[in-house]
């Protein structure tokens, strides 16, 4: 196939194959592949570019688990680098932030083989009790499938006792390459990808809604990547629970497979249009700033993606492997990257609720600085 025909597919709305993926993951015109991403991205949301005000906290990072693109785990307690924290601990990195407070709070964890699943329930709670509408976007499909194993549940009285204590939604975490050939050899003693599937199978009939990540850019094909993408492209068509897709830059520093480079921009942006142009039936493609560095990210803005997910304050798990990015953004900066990307910026809750429009600027702001520059510059001429 060729791009022309790829092209038509996508004007008329007809859904990418296998060989159409891996064909635009070859295509050596960046630009007309991050056109074609942006077509559907504006049918779809126009300008509109979506952030939250959003938290993240990991409780612990003692992990059973021993992924070898993973640079956060430590094998146990007291090990160098191990943290679990007090339950009054997690709480207080909400009562920090109660002056100007986040919509959600989202907490990805280590498997520890040594808490009782009450500590979870409790965890949920007590930020409840801090903000009742806080959202509680919380544990992977990875960790939900460890709780029904550990402690002897299956996966829908998992989720049923979590969402009691306060749940709201899942992460996309844990997805990483769903292939075999490839999951075997990053992370085989986790939950499988069937497993990861079921989880957000289970989820998505209870109601509770989803998102979904590619840890993209360390051994894996191109073949690989659409494998993947199909997968939840079929998920999402038998259940329509997932919201948002979130390919994640693998990061090399201080972990089994640090010898690898990591993903270039121009990997970074292509797969971004790709993932957008596979997966027509989920609805936002997110632009992770903290996995592709700020500058990237906005530029992804016009190579697909709609979202470019939330303030954050205090990621671990990406500094950990190394991430140059901040470890948080504010919505002043937030909105501004969004603004020079020529897109309107809007604030939402984690489901996608509007909370705040702001107006489109009428030039992007690096030229409404030329133009204050300018006139100061003939101001003091003038005078
Ligand atoms: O599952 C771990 C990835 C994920 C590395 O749902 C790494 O809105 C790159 O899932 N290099 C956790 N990636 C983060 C995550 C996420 C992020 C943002 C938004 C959402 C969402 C979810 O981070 C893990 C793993 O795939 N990861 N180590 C690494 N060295």
């Amino acid at each position: 196939m060729t791009f022309k025909s790829i092209e038509a597919k996508v004007d008329r709305g007809e859904p990418l194959d296998f060989a159409d993926g891996v064909a635009l993951f070859h295509e050596p015109d960046l630009l007309a592949l991050g056109q074609l991403a942006n077509r559907v991205r504006e049918r779809l949301h126009g300008d509109k570019t979506y952030f939250n005000r959003n938290m993240r906290v990991e409780v612990t990072n003692v992990c059973v688990a021993s992924c070898l693109f993973c640079s956060f785990a430590k094998l146990k307690d007291g090990d160098p680098g191990s943290h679990t924290m007090r339950l009054e601990e997690a709480w207080a990195k909400l009562e920090a932030r109660m002056s100007d407070p986040p919509s959600e709070v989202h907490i990805v964890n280590g498997l520890h083989p040594g808490l009782p699943f009450s500590y979870y329930e409790d965890l949920l709670r007590g930020f409840k009790r801090i903000k009742p509408d806080v959202h509680m976007k919380c544990f992977t499909a990875v960790e939900i499938h460890f709780f029904a194993q550990h402690y002897g549940m299956d996966y829908e009285t998992v989720l049923t006792r979590l969402q009691a204590a306060g749940l709201d939604s899942l992460p996309g975490g844990g997805a990483e390459i769903f292939h075999p050939d490839v999951r075997s050899r990053i992370s085989d003693d986790k939950a499988t990808a069937d497993e990861w599937v079921e989880v957000h199978r289970v989820a998505h009939r209870m109601g509770i809604r989803t998102n979904a990540t590619m840890l993209y850019g360390h051994i894996e094909t191109f073949d690989h990547r659409v494998d993947h993408l199909l997968r939840l492209r079929a998920l999402q068509a038998e259940t329509g629970g997932m919201q948002a897709f979130i390919p994640l830059a693998f990061h090399p520093d201080g972990n089994g497979m640090k010898n690898l480079p990591a993903p270039t921009g121009i990997d970074d942006l292509r797969t971004l249009a790709v993932s957008r142009l596979m997966l027509d039936n989920i609805p936002h493609i997110k632009a992770y700033w903290v996995s592709t560095t700020p500058k990237i990210a906005q530029v992804g803005l016009r190579f697909g993606a709609d979202d470019i997910d939330g303030t954050i304050v205090h990621e671990t798990i990406y500094h950990a492997a190394g991430s140059t990015s901040p470890q948080g953004l504010s919505e002043r900066e937030l909105v501004r990257l969004i603004r020079e990307a020529g897109r309107i910026p809007v604030e939402r809750d984690t489901l996608y609720n509007v909370i705040r429009e702001f107006p489109r600027s009428a030039l992007p702001e690096a030229a409404v600085k030329v133009r204050d520059r300018k006139q100061a510059l003939h101001l003091a001429i003038v005078n």
